[in-house]
């Protein structure tokens, strides 16, 4: 079966590529590594690759600079393959070159995908969408840029073989990979854990500053928008933040406030065991999963820390 995905593709003039909005490791890993693929196979097709943008820590990925940004929605692809997207609503406004091919090919790992092409191949226990083209991929063809592709994406997904997606398969491929010789530690290091200077001092802050209530089993940090501003960060400065928080020994839940108004915080949340951040976040009409959700709120700082840690308490209350 896998075997015959990219058949359609033989033939093919023109090939267009494309991930989800606001591309993460697995859609720029998988984007890149097709298009250095197909660009192997078929020298004489014309391939494009779209992502929305191009997170900086992806600049060691061959061709990185090739992708387009934007879309000229006239365009007409033999095939259009589109990859890490479990909808056609995620493709955002590559959807329109998707809608206009005349072959459409759909791959991806997500258990939730709605197979909305003509060739649908979907593997829900991939870690990642670059495990799945793993499986597909003609071995001899993988090269050092495209497993350093196919990495990136597992790595990211992952979590750097961290989540319970990562599976022996997984590990394997993994280490198939590194056998092309790959630069490993500067890809996890760079794209993954690397921060910039004001990430860090925020970093530190939200440490330094953080309380414990509820004994030791919630720990609670406040950013502000005066600090926000003293930094000249920008929001996505603090992600990574409420993850750390999360791993101090005993804790149970970890609170990030972030101040977005006079008197508006944006909440993130993260649960270690029991207690179901999500139930919590959808009472003060937020929503997410049950161990990492979040909520937009108002009131001062310690009307939200009361009002959620009294949830907190009752949850483990019921659990205990
Ligand atoms: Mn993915």
């Amino acid at each position: 079966m896998a075997n015959n995905i990219l058949d359609k593709i033989s033939g093919a003039i023109s090939i267009g590529i494309a991930g989800h909005v606001r591309p993460d490791g697995d859609c720029v890993g998988s984007c890149m590594a097709m298009f250095l693929y197909l660009g192997k196979r078929y020298p004489e097709a014309k391939i494009d690759v779209y992502l929305e943008m191009v997170p900086e820590v992806f600049h060691y990925i061959k061709g990185i600079d090739s992708v387009h940004t934007s879309y000229e929605t006239d365009k007409q692809y033999d095939v259009f393959i589109a990859l890490d997207c479990g909808d056609l609503e995620r493709l955002g406004d590559a959807g329109t070159l998707y809608v206009n091919a005349k072959h459409t090919i759909n791959i991806d790992h997500h258990i939730s995908n709605t197979k909305f092409a003509d060739v649908n191949y979907v593997l829900p226990d991939a870690s990642s969408t670059c495990e799945t083209l793993y499986t597909i991929f003609e071995q001899e063809e993988i090269d050092k840029h495209i497993a350093a592709a196919l990495y990136t994406g597992i790595v990211h997904d992952t979590g750097v073989f961290k989540h319970s997606n990562t599976s022996a398969q997984t590990m394997k491929i993994a280490g198939d990979l590194l056998s092309h010789d790959i630069p490993f530690s500067k890809i996890i290091d760079e794209s993954f854990y690397q921060k910039t200077y004001v990430q860090n001092q925020l970093l530190g802050r939200c440490l330094t500053e953080s309380i414990l209530v509820l004994d030791g089993k919630c720990i609670v940090s406040t950013i502000s928008q005066k600090t926000m501003e003293f930094y000249g960060a920008r929001p996505k400065d603090i992600d990574g933040i409420i993850d750390q928080l999360r791993v101090t020994k005993g804790v149970e839940v970890a609170l990030l406030l972030h101040e977005t108004g006079t008197q508006q915080y944006k909440v993130s949340m993260r649960s270690n065991n029991q207690v179901d951040v999500s139930k919590i976040a959808v009472y003060y009409g937020g929503g997410g999963h049950v161990k990492a959700a979040g909520v937009t709120m108002q009131g001062t700082a310690y009307d939200v820390i009361n009002n959620i840690t009294k949830m907190i308490y009752q949850q483990l209350q019921e659990l205990s």
